[in-house]
């Protein structure tokens, strides 16, 4: 092999470089190759094999380079373009990539999602069948992908500084299964549009300040799908506004900023390579900006860019498309004979087409299977009743369709028990009963794996209640979280905490008081304000084997971090088919101080947007306390809203606060009465335990629960079993009226079957319909209270009494 081009060497710290007409020609067969399934996969579109289709083509020459600065333990953090440097990294075979685009379920064909994401949504499977790590060092590595704009940059930031913890913190030092001496580097990437996104220069700036080894790559083709960069961006080029993050010589804060063009081979090569190695060596960020990027096919199979491109930009994409100029460049330069490449080109395209056809043969083999015993069943059906006609014309309709989908055979199902209901049928029972398998199939394929399915699932870790000493001490809430964090810190060596405040000041409420000091300024850290961003640096950290305890200052801020919560966080599992995980724990605190953004309680809003965590909101420390441990012996994410008044309330210390732990979904008894129940949890316990108090003095016995966690929601029932005795029952929180409230009433209504032993009109009980005005008395009108609770008790056994229990007011 005869070393045609060495990339030169700017730094003269430049890696030996593969560079030879073997690598070269591998290089231009992904890239044709993974032009050929953009071609392929788009007609699969059009005619209607798939939905929708979403490509990288324009984009291949850019990722064969980029692909070449690849080693074992890097991550990927990117987007849907990307399908050329999945390919070239051996993560991405064609018929994956097709059975993608056709939303085949079977994990084994899209191992990247099993059919549940939309096509050219990359990942790769990090843990083993049984959900648990595998080696992340011994291979590429690629974060599962997101369909929102710029949502893989706050994720990107955490994967990057994993590597920067692994180098510089000695007790990581034994974890070679998630890094070997810090010396992996995240690949961002992003389209030019994306980058008019907040999340883009948040995460571009975390990561100057976290010193997180990150690569990122943008790919300007000068569009967002109709939207031209003068309508994204206010200077003509992103490098040009990103070069104010560049680092000065000899500096280590900032960025290093490259510019490239798409086209380029030999340039794009020599980028990545130069780039990467300093990116690994010295652990400072870089953006690589690919300009004069094309999109041959459009944005997506939705549309035609004829539309909205004119013919000279057309005409000017086709002599910049990066095949062309690469095979030009190879021509020129002698790397290879016209001959040779005509039949390279010729051999993929054959090869592509027939990898194709085996992609969609296996999506279809079981469908077809399904297919022929539903017709055999509905036959059995037809012959077993006088006039099976009805039948027969379901089976025939479904007999003729071309490529039938599983949900046509459940309505075809339907059809034919509607044909022949009330006849007692030994071949209709048949009929069911193969519906109740096919059931459980698809509720795997498609509900599997919201949470962790491994033997570390936090609803897995054995009770341990409190246990005190006599002489246990009565401390500050905050003294209490103190000492569990403190524990914590000491057990789990990978146990790192950050946020804003988290560090020097040990939290604005000091649950980390003194615990940087004791751990050291990684285990412990502050961050910038920045919440989208310490939520993605915590699922980050998370899926490199790190447990993190990201803080969000106030509960009114998650908002800011929502999207990255709901989207990112709480799917990584799901969106994966369990071939990752994250589980980071978010911590905040909230109720009760005061003021619109000080004392909010969107509960409802979050948590229904969360489904995938467990939500946990702890009445008091030593709850939380054990909620931190249970969560910290599990491996699913969680949220953790702590009580903002609780921190000066004293409690007892527990001689095993670093040990006990409260099972998620286990709701618990406050005060056992017989009269009413009273569901409710965090600050609003000790409202109506105080409100309960007083309705013993007005002969009602109230029960009252705290569920401790609103997602998972009372998995054995306490509530019911409450229900049953009471058969009256209050919901109370200080979300608005049917935010929280309503799910708990759905959860215990519905869900439960609670309704079946009801004696009087459920009720809630929750803020008025405004935001939480100021001051002493701003809150007392703006939250649930003591008399409205006693009140509305009161109302409710009034229903059956209404001269013993009259209104007071
Ligand atoms: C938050 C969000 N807004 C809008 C969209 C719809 N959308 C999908 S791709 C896209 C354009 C992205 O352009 P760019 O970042 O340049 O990437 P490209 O597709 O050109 O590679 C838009 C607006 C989205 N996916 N997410």
């Amino acid at each position: 092999m005869t070393e045609r081009f060495t990339p030169h060497d700017k730094s003269s710290r430049q890696p030996a470089v593969e560079f030879t007409d073997e690598s070269i020609l591998r290089d231009y067969r992904i890239a044709v190759r993974s032009r050929e399934a953009s071609l392929l996969g788009r007609r699969e579109v059009l005619t209607g094999k798939a939905k929708f289709g979403i490509f990288g083509d324009g984009k291949e020459v850019a990722q064969v380079a980029m692909a070449r600065a690849f080693r074992k333990g890097d991550v990927r953090a990117g987007y849907y373009r990307d399908q050329t440097v999945m390919m070239a990294l051996g993560l991405l075979t064609v018929p994956e990539f097709f059975a993608q685009l056709y939303a085949d379920p079977d994990v084994e064909h899209d191992p990247s999602s099993a059919g549940r994401q939309m096509n050219a949504h990359f990942s790769t499977r990090m843990l083993n069948a049984r959900g648990e790590w595998m080696n992340l060092t011994a291979s590429y590595q690629s974060s599962a992908d997101l369909s929102p704009t710029a949502a893989q940059m706050p994720r990107m930031v955490g994967l990057g500084y994993a590597s920067r913890l692994y180098r510089e913190l000695p007790e990581l030092a034994d974890r070679t299964q998630f890094s070997k001496h810090g010396d992996e580097i995240v690949f961002g990437t992003i389209g030019n549009a994306s980058c008019a996104e907040g999340l883009f220069w948040e995460a571009v700036n975390a990561c100057g300040v976290l010193h997180a080894p990150v690569l990122l790559s943008i790919w300007d083709d000068e569009y967002g799908i109709s939207v031209p960069n003068e309508f994204q961006i206010a200077r003509p080029s992103l490098s040009d506004m990103l070069s104010g993050f560049q680092r000065q010589p000899d500096s280590r804060d900032g960025l290093d900023i490259y510019t490239v063009k798409g086209w380029d081979y030999p340039s794009l090569c020599e980028t990545y390579l130069n780039a990467a190695e300093i990116v690994r060596r010295e652990h400072v960020p870089a953006v690589i900006h690919v300009t004069e990027l094309t999109q041959p096919q459009g944005h997506s199979t939705s549309g035609s860019q004829e539309r909205y491109k004119s013919a000279e930009r057309l005409q000017w994409e086709k002599e910049h498309d990066g095949l062309r100029r690469m095979r030009q460049w190879m021509l020129d330069a002698g790397f290879a004979d016209a001959e040779t490449l005509e039949s390279l080109e010729e051999t993929e395209r054959g090869r592509v087409a027939d990898w194709k056809e085996e992609a969609w043969q296996a999506y279809r083999r079981p469908i077809e299977a399904e297919k022929a015993e539903f017709l055999d069943l509905a036959a059995g059906v037809a012959s077993s009743v006088d006039d099976g006609s009805a039948v027969e014309e379901v089976r025939s309709r479904v007999k003729r369709s071309p490529n039938v989908l599983r949900r046509d055979l459940y309505a075809a199902i339907h059809d034919v028990l509607v044909a022949v209901r009330n006849q007692p049928l030994a071949a209709g029972d048949q009929l069911r009963a193969w519906r109740r398998e096919l059931d459980e199939a698809n509720e795997r394929r498609y509900g599997a794996h919201v949470l962790s399915e491994s033997l570390e699932s936090p609803l897995r870790v054995p009770v341990v209640p409190p246990q005190y000493d006599d002489d246990a001490p009565s401390l500050n809430g905050f003294e209490i979280v103190n000492a569990c964090f403190d524990a914590a810190l000491k057990r789990y060596p990978n146990l790192i905490a950050f946020g804003e405040d988290v560090g020097k000041l040990g939290d604005v409420n000091q649950g980390f008081l003194g615990l940087q000091e004791k751990y050291g300024a990684l285990r412990v850290s502050d961050t910038g304000i920045r919440e989208a961003t310490i939520l993605g640096q915590a699922i980050g950290l998370a899926m490199r084997g790190l447990r993190p305890i990201a803080e969000v200052q106030y509960l009114d801020y998650v908002l800011y971090a929502l999207q990255t919560m709901s989207d990112d966080l709480a799917t990584v599992q799901y969106r994966t088919f369990g071939g990752q995980k994250a589980p980071a724990i978010i911590r905040t605190r909230g109720h009760r101080l005061e003021g619109i953004w000080h004392s909010g309680s969107p509960m409802a809003g979050i948590l229904n947007l969360v489904h995938g965590m467990h939500v946990c909101v702890p009445r008091d420390m030593t709850r939380a306390a054990g909620m931190y441990n249970t969560l910290l012996r599990g491996d699913d994410p969680a949220f953790v809203v702590e009580v903002l008044n609780g921190y000066r309330i004293k409690e007892r210390l527990p001689s095993n606060i670093g040990e006990l732990t409260v099972p998620l979904g286990i709701p618990e008894v406050l005060r056992a009465g017989e009269d009413v129940t009273v569901v409710t949890y965090g600050a609003c316990c000790r409202i109506v335990l105080a409100a309960a108090e007083i309705l013993t003095e007005l002969g009602v016995d109230v029960e009252v629960i705290d569920v401790q966690t609103l997602l998972p929601f009372d998995r054995e029932q306490r509530i019911l079993d409450s229900l049953k005795k009471t058969n009256r029952i209050l919901f109370v929180d200080e979300d608005m009226p049917g935010g929280a409230t309503g799910f708990m009433m759905q959860k215990v209504l519905d869900g439960q079957g609670g309704y079946h032993w009801l004696d009087a009109q459920p009720r809630a009980l929750s803020a008025p319909p405004h935001r939480p005005a100021y001051g002493s008395d701003g809150d007392y009108f703006s939250k649930p209270n003591r008399e409205q609770v006693i009140d509305a008790v009161l109302a409710l056994m009034a229903e059956r009494d209404p001269k013993r229990f009259k209104p007071l007011v």
